[in-house]
């Protein structure tokens, strides 16, 4: 029970900060720079302006649960992810096209991402 009110908090969580869906300025600078420490899982995507991390889970339903619930914060911000799954690892890649590049909208969905994951025990 303490596993599922993991990624149930995290969810809601994510489902309270809505407001980000406004925030879609690419990120440089000192902003860009101070957002990417707040993800200390992720890396940056060389040649493109996007960031990447991959996941690792104990099997096939455990990525799945951790996708779907993605999923549904994904669509919650209206924001989704560019991923590839292949049985307990998940990569994911995120960017915002409007933008052209990283912005907030990618740091909060990559944080509610990092935060299913732990719930999952997932590395
Ligand atoms: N997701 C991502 N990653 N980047 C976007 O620019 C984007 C999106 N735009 N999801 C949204 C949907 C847009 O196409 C809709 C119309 O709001």
């Amino acid at each position: 029970m303490a596993f599922a009110s993991g990624w149930r908090r995290a969810i809601r969580g994510t489902m309270e900060m809505r407001e980000v869906a406004t925030m879609a300025e690419k990120l440089t600078g000192n902003a860009r720079k101070s957002a990417l420490a707040k993800l200390p899982s992720w890396s940056e995507v060389k040649d493109r302006d996007a960031i990447t991390r991959k996941f690792t889970f104990s099997d096939f339903n455990e990525a799945f649960g951790f996708m779907m619930r993605a999923a549904m914060i994904a669509e919650k911000l209206d924001h989704h992810p560019e991923w590839f799954n292949v049985y307990n690892k998940v990569e994911v890649t995120l960017a915002t096209h409007d933008a052209g590049g990283v912005t907030e909208r990618d740091v909060k969905l990559a944080q509610a991402m990092d935060g299913l994951a732990k719930a999952s025990e997932a590395t």
